[in-house]
């Protein structure tokens, strides 16, 4: 009985023009409510198939997948967002911002600035069953990252599906100064502060990125072999913010200061 979950709509939202309208959202800097008010059947699934969508339209249009970004792997974003589920998104090229630049507020809607720890690929990774251990053992090396998250969703409200669609709220992101090699590092234990103008206004380990970042990025692999798809070498990996994002708005200066990783400083914009 009844059309599978994320079929026929009744309010006449389907895949298509869901992507349609996120990435015109994305290009006029415009917010709109959930899709969810009008379509409660646009679940995580159904959230994905948006999410590739929109990625197949990034790539019809010059941009370059450069890899992805894990979305709520910790507590205190889940809890600030109000989703209890970690999810899997996008990066391409044109995410990246140059070190030294300021928040592109000039392209995003309401951008805020999360620290997160950062992966640079140096094997292929394909799920199901990779565990913490495999997925470090397929990383070439570990970065300080920040970064700027940005929802087309007013007040950043959706639920699991809406910001599954949404690329996990996709804006832009920045990598800090050294790489370094994960065999030497407790990444449980690497600490970060984040401090707005001077003051430091939060702080966490990479425990909180699932217990360790290497689950976050097990995770990835496992969920994207769902759909299909690997971590592919050279690719870069957001593990998720590790503590709830800060608004930086001009004027303000944003330092995430990593214990082994080095400092991220940031503009705001
Ligand atoms: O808007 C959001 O906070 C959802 C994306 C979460 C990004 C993250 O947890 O790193
Ligand atoms: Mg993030």
């Amino acid at each position: 009985g009844g059309p599978p979950a994320g079929a026929a709509p009744a309010s006449g939202w389907d895949v298509e023009s869901v992507a349609t309208e996120l990435l015109a959202c994305e290009a006029e800097r415009r917010d709109r409510p959930p899709f969810t008010d009008e379509w409660p059947g646009l679940d995580l699934d159904t959230g994905y198939a948006v999410r590739d969508r929109t990625l197949a339209r990034r790539l019809e249009r010059g941009e370059r997948l450069v890899g992805v970004k894990l979305g709520l792997t910790s507590r205190a974003k889940q809890q600030r967002m109000g989703v209890d589920t970690p999810f899997v998104a996008w990066l391409t090229d044109a995410m990246v911002l140059p070190v030294g630049d300021a928040v592109p507020r000039h392209r995003l809607i309401h951008p805020r600035v999360e620290p997160e720890i950062v992966f640079v690929m140096g094997e292929r990774l394909e799920g199901p069953g990779v565990s913490a251990a495999s997925a470090m053992a397929a990383v070439a090396s570990v970065w300080a990252g920040a970064e700027v998250i940005d929802s087309r969703y007013r007040d950043f409200r959706f639920t699991a599906g809406d910001v599954a669609a949404d690329n996990a709220s996709s804006g832009a992101f920045v990598t800090g100064p050294v790489g370094l090699p994960p065999a030497g590092l407790d990444l449980s234990l690497e600490g970060v502060l984040v401090e707005v103008d001077g003051e430091v206004v939060d702080s966490a380990t990479g425990a909180a990125i699932q217990g360790h970042p290497g689950e976050a990025l097990a995770l990835a692999a496992n969920d994207l072999a769902r759909r299909g798809h690997a971590i592919e070498p050279g690719w870069v990996v957001l593990t998720g913010g590790m503590t709830d994002a800060v608004d930086a708005p001009p004027g303000v200066s944003v330092g995430l200061h990593f214990t082994h990783l080095g400092s991220v400083w940031l503009r705001g914009g």
